[in-house]
Order: structure tokens, then C-alpha cells, then sequence
């Protein structure tokens, strides 16, 4: 027996408890004490039944994750359940927290479930591109029905334990102390003569098989790319086709594929690295936090009303600024419409929708900022806006508030230097819509403060962002890599490949959509306003650069708001269609660069596009930029439509060789010219055979 778990017989009751904080995940540790401690109940004589519960936060949440992909001691998962189904007293566990994944799957093999009525269940394999593989595809939909066990095994939702106990999965919910209502429970099942409730017996039915192939094709739409969702389905309709056994082995078939592929590798780096992401280097765990009750967000725009309904969201106040009444009418307008439409859609209550809309107030005074903990400019991107919004906030705000930017390419040092505390000025850069995408770059400043950094990245935990810690450069990680991706995306434009083949390449690859289209959904208007004034200032901005989308702009094609870009779209339609007015525009373009069309195959124009992203990025750590290599793959993950099954540009570059990439890239520079110099670091990485991954910290 080890500490990891222990058994304590009380009043013939064997009570096992697992202790392996922080999630009591099934480490060798745990599954061996398990087995022997499941073992001794079963022999000792004066026991009568069973309780399993779990010390700390929570119930088991699955499989020890660090475990997987080194060699796995025994007893492995699926031979420990299969152990406990030859059990003959009645088991019951006792659910707190999240019984997740493997953790469920133990639950689903003990005869009984007693919840809190706050813990919740799940099986959420399939987030780390598996499935569960423990027996859990084919206990649940035995116990909960094909429709739910398909719900919750390809969408790895948690489901409450009211939901759960409707649908049978748990035998009772409880408030109160957890584990004597579970003993209370085990001693009447051995009261009434209960017989042994053994999923593994009963049989998994469905009305219409039809809803096998209907899942297929919904996840092979919403999940796109994704092998994992459509396995799933494989082994739930096993549940049905095959007795417990059969449907066990192709379980187990296919877990291990998955297990093996770069989709769930892609997909467990991310799992950790977005947790890593939240450790600032260099700043002691135990800096201390600013309190944060109230928020100011000066900008009632999209940006600004976007980023005002996260504060709202968790309760907190949160004051609009505007100088003109009008503009913060129509935020405020545009944050109701938002509550008014959960409230529509059935996911808010109109209480809540309420109590939300009570938090919002407005004004167009600073003065009236005085006592709020945390302000976020979001104002037009000038520096002479910025520089007197935070003068005035410098005059106006309590010493200690912070003062942040939500500014994406402007230097936060000089922002800082507008004030008379740039300790308490910091970067945070939200991605519209703000109150949907869940990157957050936290960016620091010279003389950000440590409390000021630990603040803002457990304020993005605290409204269910992922912060991510940026240096001051132009564009932070994200925007920055965007340029090498843009310019080839024109260049590829310049060697007369069409649009179309151009996303479709892109979108093949698993982004959420092409460089053209999300030019066009961003605006085509605004990147020429950039190149105009820096020609305006003199500086030397290659005639290639923009070569198309400034004529499509001059030609009144500014992007989807315009109703045509690089693509028309229909009135009301995001649809992008082929239009034969800008095949005319580049060949006018191409006439007046001399250029003529090449034939350039799809796997050259996705290597012209994502190695750009790639280079820019060892360049952005080189210079400290970014913290550690996981950190850009959570950026390019939750800002930038990365398919997730590539688990980043990083961790991509890792997968593909960074050899070979640099070999492709010498080939391009010898072609296409300097635009293709390669970035020291990515170079020496190369040559000494190591990855990205090597430089993790
Ligand atoms: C599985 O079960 C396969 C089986 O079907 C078949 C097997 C044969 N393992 O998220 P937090 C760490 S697959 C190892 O910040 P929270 C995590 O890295 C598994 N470590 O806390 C972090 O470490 P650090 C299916 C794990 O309160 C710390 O715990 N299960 C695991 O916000 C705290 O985590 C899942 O996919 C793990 N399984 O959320 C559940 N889980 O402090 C995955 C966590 O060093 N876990 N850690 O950064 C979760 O969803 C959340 O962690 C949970 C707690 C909801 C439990």
C-alpha cells in the first residue's frame, strides 16, 4: 500500500482514499495503491462494502498526463478496472470536484456514485486528441444512454451532477459531509441486499442508429481536422454493435493509435503549456496581488464594449469613458444588446442579464475615475491619443490603480512615460471580439511592477483568459509574426496564384481561415493607411508591399464591411466568392512589376506562409521577447485560428524538423531573396539538431 492511498475500515465500511495532489490524477503510485487496497477489501472478512473518495479539491481528474508517452508500469488503467468488475462487494464512490476522464472511468466501474452537488463529471479525453481508454466509451453509454455518452465523450463537456444523476450515472446527490452520506449509502445497499450495479453487464441500446453518421458529419464540420471526435464515435457505436469485451479491445485499438499520433502529442503540449504560459519568469510565486473591484475602460467602441462585458461577466463595476455622449450611448447600447441576446439564446437568465447590465455606468469625465482599481485604455492607435488619455489618467486615478493599454503595436514604455508612475502602467491586449477569444497578451513594460504583472495575470485567469507575457516590440509576439505571413501572402499574390488557392492552402492546413479572407475580415484599409503614411514619411517601404491590396482599396474593395475585398460577399453573407474584378487587379499589378505567373504547388505556399510566422518567432525569442517557445503557440493557438492539432507554430517547426525547415528556407531566399533571412537562432537550432522545445524554461 502506498500514502498515495489508504484504507480505513469503519463499521465494516472499507473507506479508500486517494491523496496525489493537486488533482489526484492516476499515477503508478495511485493505480498500484488502488489495486492492492481494492484487493485487501475483498479478502477481509468483517468488510461488507466499499466507499472510494479522494482527499484535496477534488476526485480523481484522469490519467497522470505526465506519465503518457514513457513506458507505463504496471498496473495499467484498463487492467486495474477490469480488476475491480471482479469484485464482489458493492463499491461506491464518492464524487467531489471533477471526476474527469480516467477518474470517471473509475467511477463508472464502482457499483454506485454519491455527489456533491457541485462536483461534476466528464470524460475530457478528446481535448487531448484521445479518447477515453479505460472502458469509459463503453460504460457510459450502458449507464447514460448512446445520445449523452456521444455528447460528452466527442465534446469532452462536464456535465453537473444533477445532469448526470438524471441520466442515471450518478445514484445520488447529496449536500452536506461527502463521505458519510457515501458510507450511509453503502450501508443501505448492504441493509436492503442491493445486487452489484455492474455497468459492464447491462447493455447499450440506441432508437436511431442513424445518429452515428449524423455525429460524423456535425464533428467532421466543427471539428475540422481533428481525428480523435471521429473515433470517438467509432467505439460508442462499439458500445452498441459488440458485447463489453469486444467493444473494450477496439477501445484500446484505438486509443493507442492516438496515443501514438502527433494530434494528441500536439494537443498534451498545449494542455501544459497553457498552464506554463501563467508562470511569469522571474517573479517569486508568492508576489502579492492588487486588489481589483472595479474597472475602467476609456473607448466605447467594439474594442472597448467587448472587453467592458468580461469585468461585467464576474461581477464587477465597471464605468465606461467617452468624450462624446453619443459614442457612449452606443457602447452601452451594444452591451445591453449582447445580455439581451444571452438572455434569447437561453444561456443567461433575465435576472442575471440584469444584474449585469446594474454594474455598467458611463460618463465622459475623468474626474470621475478616482477610486477605480484597474483602467483600460482602448482608444483609437495614435500615440498623441494615447499620450493624453494617460496624462489625464495620471491626473485623475488613485495612486495604485493600474493603468494599462489595450494597445496592439505601440510602445508601452512610452505610454508609461506619459504618466508619473509607469511602475503601474502595463500592456493588455485583447483580440476581438474581446469577449470571446481567450488571449490575452500581458504586456510589460520597462518599469512595469511585479504586483502590477502578478495582478494582470491572475485577472486573466479571473475572467477565463489565458495571459500571455509579452516584451515591448512592434506588434508584441502575435501582430509581429503576422508581417512575414502577410508579405508572402502578397508575394504569392505577385506570382499569380489566385486567392482562392491561396486560403484554401491555408484552411487545408487547419487555420480557422486564409490570409485574404481574414485581411478582408480585419479591413483592407487600415494596413493601407499604415503604408501610406510611412511612404508619407519617407521611409523605405518596398513597392511590392501592398502591390494589390492598395489598389483594391483604391478601388473601394476595403474588405467584408465593404461588401468586397480580395472576394465579393453577398448582402449579409460572410461568404467569400471568386471575383473576376480582382483577378484583373492583380494582373494589372503583375503587368506593372514586370511579374510573371509561376506554378507554385499548395505545399510550397503554406511552407511560404507559416515558415515567416516560425523565423519571426525565433526571432522574438531570441530577443526576449516571449518567455519560452509554448508561450507563441498559445498565442497563435487562441488569437490566431492555429489548428490546435499542430499545437503551434513552435511546436509544428518541432514536428516538421527545423533541418528541413531551414533547407526550404535557404531554397526560397536563393529564389525569392532576402525577405528569406533566416533567424540566427533558428539557424544554430538546426545545425545543432535540436527543437524549439529544447529552449523551454
Ligand atoms: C485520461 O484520463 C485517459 C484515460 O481515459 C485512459 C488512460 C489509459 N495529469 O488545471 P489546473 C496538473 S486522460 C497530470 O491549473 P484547475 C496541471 O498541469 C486525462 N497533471 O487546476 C497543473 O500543474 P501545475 C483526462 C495534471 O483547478 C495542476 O495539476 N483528464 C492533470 O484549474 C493544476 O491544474 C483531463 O484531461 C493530469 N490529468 O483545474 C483533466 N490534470 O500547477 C485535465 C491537471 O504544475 N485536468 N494536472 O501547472 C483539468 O481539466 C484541470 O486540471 C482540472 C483542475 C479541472 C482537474
Amino acid at each position: 500500500m502506498t500514502s498515495a492511498v489508504t484504507m480505513n475500515i469503519v463499521d465494516n465500511i472499507a473507506v479508500i482514499e486517494v491523496d496525489n495532489p493537486p488533482v489526484n490524477a492516476l499515477s503508478f503510485a495511485v493505480r498500484s495503491g488502488l489495486q492492492s487496497c481494492v484487493r485487501e477489501a475483498e479478502q477481509h472478512q468483517s468488510v461488507e462494502a466499499i466507499v472510494l473518495s479522494c482527499r484535496g479539491k477534488t476526485f480523481i481528474a484522469g490519467a497522470d498526463i505526465t506519465e503518457f508517452g514513457k513506458p507505463m508500469q504496471p498496473p495499467a488503467l484498463p487492467d486495474l478496472l477490469a480488476d475491480m468488475d471482479t469484485i464482489s462487494k458493492p463499491i461506491v464512490a464518492a464524487l467531489h470536484g471533477t471526476a474527469l476522464g480516467g477518474g470517471l472511468e473509475v467511477a463508472l466501474t464502482c457499483h454506485y456514485r454519491v455527489a456533491l452537488a457541485s462536483a461534476k463529471v466528464g470524460l475530457p479525453e478528446v481535448l487531448l486528441g484521445l479518447l477515453p481508454g479505460a472502458g469509459g466509451t463503453q460504460r457510459l453509454p450502458r449507464i447514460a444512454g448512446v445520445e449523452l455518452a456521444l455528447d460528452m465523450i466527442t465534446s469532452g463537456r462536464k456535465v453537473s451532477s444533477t445532469e448526470a444523476a438524471k441520466a442515471g450515472l450518478v445514484d445520488k446527490v447529496v449536500d452536506g459531509d461527502l463521505l458519510d452520506n457515501a458510507i450511509a449509502f453503502a450501508k443501505q445497499v448492504v441493509a436492503d441486499g442491493q445486487p452489484l450495479k455492474r455497468i459492464s453487464d447491462m447493455t447499450a441500446t440506441v432508437s436511431d442508429p442513424a445518429v452515428f453518421d449524423e455525429y460524423r458529419a456535425k464533428l467532421a464540420k466543427t471539428r475540422r481536422g481533428f481525428d480523435a471526435p471521429q473515433y470517438c464515435v467509432d467505439v460508442v457505436q462499439a458500445a452498441v454493435e459488440c458485447d463489453f469485451a469486444e467493444g473494450c479491445k477496439k477501445e484500446r485499438e484505438l486509443f493507442l493509435k492516438l496515443m501514438t499520433g502527433t494530434q494528441s502529442q500536439a494537443q498534451r503540449h498545449l494542455f501544459f503549456a497553457e498552464r506554463q504560459a501563467g508562470h511569469v519568469v522571474g517573479l517569486d510565486k508568492a508576489t502579492p496581488t492588487r486588489e481589483v473591484n472595479s474597472v475602467a475602460i476609456i473607448g466605447a467602441g467594439t474594442m472597448g464594449s467587448g472587453i467592458a462585458i468580461n469585468f461585467l461577466n464576474k461581477g464587477m463595476q465597471v464605468t465606461l469613458l467617452e468624450m462624446s455622449l453619443e459614442a457612449l450611448e452606443r457602447g452601452i447600447e451594444h452591451i445591453y444588446a449582447y445580455y439581451d441576446g444571452q438572455v434569447n439564446k437561453g444561456r443567461i437568465t433575465q435576472d442575471q442579464a440584469d444584474a449585469s447590465k446594474a454594474l455598467l455606468s458611463g460618463t465622459d469625465a475623468y474626474a470621475e475615475l478616482d477610486s477605480v482599481d484597474l483602467v483600460i485604455e482602448a482608444v483609437f492607435e495614435n500615440m498623441g491619443v494615447k499620450k493624453d488619455v494617460f496624462t489625464k489618467l495620471d491626473k485623475y486615478c488613485k495612486p495604485g490603480a493600474i493603468l494599462a493599454s489595450n494597445t496592439s503595436t505601440l510602445n508601452i514604455d512610452t505610454i508609461a512615460s506619459f504618466t508619473s508612475r509607469p511602475e503601474d502602467v502595463i500592456g493588455l491586449h485583447f483580440f476581438s471580439p474581446a469577449n470571446i477569444m481567450r488571449l490575452l497578451e500581458v504586456v510589460r513594460g520597462e518599469k512595469t511592477a511585479d504586483d502590477v504583472m502578478a495582478t494582470a495575470m491572475k485577472l486573466a485567469k479571473d475572467i477565463n483568459k489565458i495571459g500571455v507575457v509579452s516584451g515591448v516590440c512592434d506588434g508584441f509576439i502575435g501582430n509581429r509574426m503576422l508581417k512575414g505571413y502577410g508579405r508572402e501572402a502578397g508575394a504569392l499574390l505577385l506570382d499569380g496564384v489566385a486567392p482562392v488557392r491561396i486560403d484554401k492552402a491555408l484552411y487545408d492546413f487547419g487555420m480557422a481561415m486564409g490570409p485574404l479572407t481574414m485581411g478582408d475580415l480585419a479591413g483592407l484599409d487600415v494596413g493601407y493607411r499604415v503604408r501610406k503614411e510611412r511612404r508619407e514619411r519617407g521611409d523605405d517601404v518596398p513597392v511590392t508591399d501592398g502591390a494589390i491590396a492598395d489598389r483594391l482599396v483604391e478601388a473601394g474593395r476595403l474588405g467584408q464591411k465593404a461588401g468586397k475585398g480580395y472576394y465579393h460577399y453577398e448582402a449579409g453573407s460572410r461568404t467569400p466568392i471568386p471575383d473576376p474584378e480582382v483577378d484583373e487587379i492583380i494582373q494589372q499589378a503583375m503587368a506593372a512589376l514586370n511579374r510573371t505567373a509561376k506554378d507554385i504547388s499548395d505545399e510550397e505556399i503554406v511552407k511560404r506562409l507559416i515558415y515567416p510566422l516560425i523565423n519571426e518567432a525565433a526571432l522574438i525569442l531570441d530577443e526576449g521577447i516571449a518567455q519560452r517557445p509554448s508561450d507563441i503557440d498559445v498565442v497563435y493557438i487562441y488569437g490566431y485560428g492555429f489548428p490546435v492539432y499542430r499545437g503551434g507554430p513552435m511546436f509544428y517547426a518541432d514536428t516538421v524538423g527545423l533541418k528541413n525547415i531551414v533547407a526550404d528556407m535557404e531554397d526560397f531566399k536563393s529564389r525569392y531573396g532576402d525577405d528569406w533571412e533566416i533567424a540566427p537562432l533558428l539557424k544554430q537550432l538546426a545545425e545543432q539538431g535540436r527543437k524549439f522545445a529544447d529552449l523551454a524554461k
